[in-house]
């Protein structure tokens, strides 16, 4: 498994990354071109500046997170055939510039839900909570102004203001689409870019739907073990796997995180591994990785990774904010991720001393050669993550 963190880029994170090259054991940073609107394929240029930057600071990319779905795609909306084809031009560019893993969500109108970014712990921390009881009493704009007032003056991935403006049209489209209509519409557009995907190596990588339930009567199909398997079955192809999530699919203590790990040997391409602390139906709050300050037993999840021969890139997820820290994308601060980050790596030190390796399986594509010409700047690798 390759240690990540997710770094929001220039001008977006207020983290730096000499502050993230610290954090022992850190293999690469998961990011993406923060500003491009979904459906715009991104350019050469943009991203070989981003590169090159993570590059100078002495890291490398090891994903994308995310290349976001344009609503027509997600809806078979107008203009869908051609927004897939800018999606492939972009997977094209990055599978030049040597990238391997794109995560991406097939949520309807917006990403993760939260009712609360900073609900305070008992020993002065704050963290990110949701609460269904405050959910079915306000409607989507008004959970927007909610997030807003505690955003810390950061864009909410997901929650782009003038996506938000355009909230109402937006939950028109997607009238009348049933989770059968959105299951057939992901097909469709994961038929289209598998040869691309297969081309350049790329894995794609679903992350679930979060929290693990449908929300504002919108559908979803990304929320359980069958939704899981059915996905990776209706294409059934190397590139295509998910990103196991444990905090969106462990906001239902339904979900046996370990045992759907296993049941996805071989489509897990991405984790995000934090924990969840279960306070009543529909109420939960994001608590410190370690086990015992939530409901999760992160060493049976990372166990679990690990016995399927999971290789690829794994971050801790969204931490507490502590110590003070309030100068981050909520979620997304310094300190508890690197608290995370370093638990999550001594348990996985403990299995990979005690537990055999086991052998590898994966039947990945061939790596792609990068592209030589790809990067303008002089001093570049190449290669990006080894
Ligand atoms: C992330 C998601 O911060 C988070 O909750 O796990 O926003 C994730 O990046 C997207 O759903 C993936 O497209
Ligand atoms: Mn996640």
């Amino acid at each position: 498994m390759k240690m990540t963190m997710r770094w929001f880029g220039p001008g977006h994170d207020p983290i730096t990354l000499d502050k993230l090259r610290q954090v022992p054991g850190l293999y690469g940073v998961i990011t993406t071109l923060y500003g491009v609107p979904p459906g715009e394929v991104w350019t050469k240029e943009e991203f070989a500046a981003l590169k090159n930057e993570v590059e100078a600071a002495g890291l490398c990319i090891a994903g994308i997170e995310s290349v976001n779905i344009h609503d027509s795609i997600k809806m078979a909306g107008e203009g869908r055939d051609k927004y897939i084809e800018n999606y492939i031009a972009t997977l094209k560019m990055l599978g030049e510039a040597g990238v391997d893993m794109v995560c991406y969500n097939f949520m309807p109108v917006f990403d993760w839900t939260r009712t609360n970014l900073a609900k305070p712990r008992s020993d002065g921390a704050t963290v990110l909570s949701y609460e269904q009881k405050i959910i079915d009493t306000i409607n989507p704009a008004e959970m927007f102004s909610r997030l807003s007032a505690e955003s810390n003056d950061t864009v909410l991935p997901g929650w782009e203001p003038e996506r938000m403006a355009r909230i109402k049209e937006l939950f028109d489209l997607y009238k009348g689409l049933d989770g059968k209509g959105l299951l057939a519409n992901l097909k469709y557009f994961l038929e289209a870019i598998m040869p691309t995907c297969a081309k350049y190596g790329i894995k794609m990588a679903i992350h679930p739907d979060d929290p693990a339930w449908p929300i504002f009567g919108l559908p979803r199909i990304v929320t359980k073990k069958e939704e899981l398997l059915r996905l990776t079955q209706v294409v059934d192809h190397p590139c295509n796997g998910v990103t196991l999530c444990t905090g969106s699919l462990g906001s239902n203590p339904d979900n046996d995180i370990p045992d759907i790990i296993r049941s996805l040997k071989g489509k897990v391409h991405f984790a995000h591994v934090r924990n969840v602390r279960h306070n009543g139906p529909g109420d939960f709050e994001e608590s410190a990785h370690l086990s015992t300050d939530g409901s999760l037993d992160m060493y049976a999840i990372m166990k679990a990774l690990h016995d399927i021969g999971f290789d690829g890139p794994v971050r801790p997820d969204h931490g507490r904010h502590i110590w003070g820290e309030t100068k981050c994308v909520p979620g997304y601060g310094l300190y508890d991720r690197a608290i995370g980050l370093a638990y999550l790596n001594g348990l996985l030190e403990a299995i990979q001393k005690t537990v055999p390796e086991p052998r590898s399986f994966i039947p990945y594509p061939e790596s792609p050669v990068p592209d030589p010409h790809f990067t303008t700047g002089p001093d570049v690798c190449y290669n990006g993550c080894q």
